[in-house]
Parts: C-alpha cells; sequence; structure tokens
C-alpha cells in the first residue's frame, strides 16, 4: 500500500487528545497510523531566515514534518492572502475582500518554501493529501520540483459561484495551480457547479462525464466528497453525559427552561449577529417564550489579531448586552455568550439538552456543529436543527428547517417552530437528519477520498484524449 502524505497548516500534535483536537484532525491522524504516514504543516513558529528542512519526528507509524515560517512571508500567507482574500472571497463578502499583490506574493513563497521542504521526504509512489486554501499553489510547486506521483486537494470552504470569483485578480492563476493537482474534492455539488462553470466558461476548459477536466495539456477530477463527523463518538459522548456532574450543573442553571444552543468560532462567515437579532426578535414578537428559553452562544475566539475579527466581537459584545438588557428578569437571562472552548463531552451533553440547534452562517463550506447537534439528540425526545440554507450541510440534513440568514424575521419565526414543535414531527426530522450523518461520517470521508485519489491515474490512463466525451458546461 503506497503512503500517505497528508498536508494542512495545522497538525494536531500526537499528544493531544482525541476529546480535544477536533474530529477531522483525529480522523487523519487514525488515516495515517493505518497505513503509516507523514504529517507535513506549519509549525506554528516563525523564524528570520528559517532553514529549508523541517523538524522532524515520529510518533507510531506516523512521520511529524514541521516547517518554521520566516515572519513576514508568514503574515502574507495566513493573514494577508489565506485569510485576507480567500476567506472573505469564498465566503461572498467581496466587501471585506484585500488584495496586496505582497500577499500574494508572500503566499506563493510560502507554497514554494513549503514545498522545497516538502520534496525531500517524498517517495515516487506516496499519496499526497493537501488540505486547504493555504495551499492552493502546492500542487504547482512540487511539479515544478520534479514530483509526479498522486496529489489530491480538499477545499473546505464554499468554491463561490463565477460572478463572485472574477472579484480576485488572481482567478486564473489560482485555477491553473488546481489543475497540477489529481482530484480536487469540494464540499458540495453546488461548490462542484460553481468551479466547472468557471473553468468551461471563462479559461476554456473541458469537462468530460464524471468531473474530469482538461485544462491546457493538464487533466484532472473535481468531486464532491462532504465532511461528516464522528457521529459514533458524539452519540457515546452524548449518552454518558446523561446524569453526570455537567449535565446536572447545566438543568439546574436552566431551572427547567428550554435551551437554544448556538457553537460557532468567532468568525464574520458564521452569521452571529443575524443569530443575536433573531433571538432578540424571538422574544418581541413571541412574547410567550419570555423567561421560557435561554440561549446559549458559544463562540470561542478566533483570528483574533485581525481587526475584522476585533469589530465583530465588540459588535457581539453590545448587541449580546443590549438584548439581555431588554429583556433579562431577575431570576432570568435570555442570553448566555461564551468566549471559550470545550471539551467534545461538554459541547455533547449542551447540543443533547437544548431543543433547538441554531446554525445560522452567511455562508458554510459544511458546517460540523450542525452534524454534531444532529447525533448528540436523545432519540425519544431529539430537539429541532435550524440550519441555514447557504451552510453546505442544508444539502444533506433534509430534515432541518431551513432558513435565510439575512432573514432575522424569518429566523425568528423558525425558532418559535422549533420551540413548539409536536415530538412526532421532531422525531421524524431528527431520524432523517440522523440516517445521514451516521451513513457520511468522517471515517467513510477520508477512505473515499483516498480510495478514490489512489485510483485516479487508472481512469485517466483510460482516456487518452480528456475531450474525449467532454461537454462545456
Ligand atoms: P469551521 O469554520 O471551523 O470549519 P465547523 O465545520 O462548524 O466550522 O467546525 C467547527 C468545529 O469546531 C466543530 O467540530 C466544533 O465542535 C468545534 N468547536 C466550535 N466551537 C467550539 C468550542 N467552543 N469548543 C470546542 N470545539 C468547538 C471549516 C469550514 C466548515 C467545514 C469544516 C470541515 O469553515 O464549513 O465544515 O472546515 O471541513
Amino acid at each position: 500500500m503506497a503512503r500517505l502524505v497528508i498536508v494542512s497548516n495545522r497538525v494536531a500534535s500526537p499528544k493531544e487528545r482525541a476529546a480535544k483536537a477536533g474530529g477531522l484532525a483525529v480522523a487523519l491522524r487514525e488515516a495515517l497510523s493505518q497505513r503509516g504516514g507523514l504529517w507535513f504543516g506549519w509549525s506554528g513558529e516563525t523564524e528570520v531566515n528559517p532553514p529549508d528542512a523541517p523538524k522532524v519526528f515520529r510518533s507510531g507509524r506516523v512521520t511529524y514534518a514541521l516547517l518554521n515560517l520566516d515572519p513576514e512571508d508568514q503574515r502574507a500567507h495566513y493573514a494577508g492572502y489565506a485569510n485576507g482574500t480567500l476567506w472573505p472571497l469564498c465566503h461572498y463578502r467581496l466587501g471585506l475582500l484585500s488584495f496586496r499583490k505582497a500577499d500574494w506574493e508572500g503566499y506563493r513563497r510560502v507554497n514554494e518554501h513549503f514545498a522545497r521542504a516538502l520534496m525531500p521526504l517524498l517517495k515516487p509512489d506516496d499519496i499526497l493529501w493537501v488540505h486547504d486554501y493555504h495551499f492552493i499553489p502546492l500542487a504547482a510547486e512540487l511539479r515544478k520540483l520534479g514530483f509526479g506521483g498522486r496529489i489530491g486537494y480538499f477545499h473546505h470552504i464554499p468554491w463561490p459561484t463565477p460572478e463572485v470569483y472574477l472579484s480576485l485578480p488572481s482567478h486564473a492563476a489560482l485555477v491553473d495551480d488546481l489543475s497540477h493537482y489529481d482530484l480536487v474534492g469540494l464540499q458540495t455539488e453546488n461548490d462542484v457547479r460553481a468551479l466547472l462553470t468557471y473553468i468551461s466558461s471563462e479559461i476554456r476548459g473541458w469537462i468530460a462525464p464524471g468531473g474530469t477536466v482538461g485544462l491546457k495539456d493538464r487533466r484532472f477530477r473535481v468531486a464532491a466528497y462532504p465532511i461528516g463527523i464522528d457521529a459514533d463518538a458524539f452519540v457515546s459522548d452524548a449518552q454518558k453525559s446523561v446524569g453526570k456532574d455537567e449535565e446536572r450543573r447545566l438543568n439546574e442553571s436552566l431551572a427547567g427552561r428550554m435551551l437554544a444552543v448556538g457553537v460557532d468560532r468567532l468568525d464574520y462567515s458564521k452569521g452571529l449577529p443575524g443569530k443575536f437579532a433573531a433571538f432578540g426578535e424571538l422574544l418581541r414578537s413571541y412574547p410567550e417564550h419570555r423567561s421560557k428559553v435561554t440561549m446559549m452562544q458559544v463562540a470561542p475566539l478566533s483570528r483574533s489579531e485581525v481587526a475584522e475579527y476585533q469589530a465583530l466581537r465588540r459588535e457581539l459584545e453590545e448587541l449580546g448586552g443590549a438584548i439581555n438588557g431588554e429583556f433579562a428578569e431577575f431570576d432570568w437571562v435570555p442570553l448566555r455568550y461564551l468566549n471559550r472552548p470545550f471539551q467534545r463531552a461538554t459541547l455533547a451533553a449542551i447540543y443533547r439538552r437544548a431543543r433547538v440547534g441554531v446554525v445560522t452562517p452567511l455562508r458554510d463550506g459544511m458546517n460540523l456543529v450542525a452534524k454534531e447537534y444532529v447525533a448528540a439528540q436523545d432519540p425519544e425526545n431529539p430537539g429541532v436543527l435550524v440550519l441555514s440554507r447557504f451552510a453546505g450541510a442544508a444539502d444533506e440534513l433534509k430534515g432541518s428547517l431551513l432558513v435565510n440568514p439575512y432573514d432575522i424575521e424569518g429566523m425568528a419565526a423558525a425558532m418559535d417552530r422549533a420551540l413548539t414543535m409536536p415530538l412526532a414531527e421532531r422525531q421524524e426530522r431528527w431520524r432523517s437528519n440522523m440516517e445521514t450523518v451516521e451513513t457520511n461520517t468522517i471515517h467513510h470521508w477520508c477512505q473515499r477520498f483516498i480510495d478514490e485519489l489512489t485510483r485516479i491515474g487508472d481512469t485517466f490512463g483510460e482516456t487518452s484524449d480528456p475531450r474525449a466525451g467532454a461537454r462545456p458546461l
């Protein structure tokens, strides 16, 4: 079996416990341990004139290789191009997009540096799996250095429609970079359609059946791989929470009230101001819920060095304070707002206690919280998921109450409907969602991507001309 090499910006330390590391990190670590492999990424450290060689160490069957970066390159790469340009672009926030040539050059330099450091560690038949928008040019850089093996890329965030994507000055160069991969995975069929439409209508690529793309003299495949969660772990954590200290404390604090929960990184893509406003609107327009429901929003800080994130934090503090100021009673605080992370078991206990899960991003590649909320429910008395139609998860979780996150009154109406929904309807909706969450787990996702990447060279071999059976979109 060929060795697996994973590249991602953040590498989960082998010491990080599963309950803390997050489902994706655990699944990748498992895939690496099963077949033996290498996990390559940023060390989290910067230094002026960093060495080309990464720090390498082993843990079990997994080799870790971590690279230091030059501080200015790291800023241009991470805060600059990746999170100042690509993140807002892919989340349709053109007003927040900044494009600086120096960031674009820094982004490419970091990718070159990664390729130079990785190349000596590679064997010709390794299978490489590159994660996320920090590393789109990596395959092109590795090809320049002579790597001819299979390379796959998974894009965890949305791929925007051509009208939006064309706002990026480097749009053509970036998709040219993608064409050096063998397999490009996106979250949903919508994302695939958006990328393929751009390729066929803007840069004269050809699309053959099955998502094979011909661009210049290269061909690669684009397909949807909706990411899942470790459903068993959430089911078991949620079941185990019953009767435990944390569940007891939570119940005592709620004093018999219903709970609505939101769990999101503090990020402008997650639609938090709209969610707060919708909860305020619920209390204003449906006064029967006052003193009867508490909303808990868990929002750990993220990218807090970036100005937009600092502004968002201030906005939420103001909005949250205003809601509590307007509606709180001496024995009831409507909104609990927490900027801290929790262990998976604690999150599972909170999800299970919540009658409503409120997941209302303005855009989201998938949104794993939606799936975690479903997995943690009590089948006898499940809660209802209120889900943004603009989260990738909306494609799969058909039992949710789908909402438009720009429609504050519509979201308040959906929260009211969730809070008053009869048990039989809650159970029916939950069963439909749970079937998807249990079927498409993070382990299936991982296996499917690796299997298809492993097979892909064989499929290309069958067609000598990429245009055989090709269709413009
Ligand atoms: P994120 O934008 O980070 O991921 P999401 O999919 O919701 O969004 O994943 C967040 C994860 O962090 C969840 O597993 C959640 O449990 C965890 N988390 C959030 N708050 C936490 C807290 N306070 N304590 C502990 N854990 C917390 C990106 C894309 C998504 C895509 C994923 C995976 O933006 O669209 O679903 O990658 O591909």
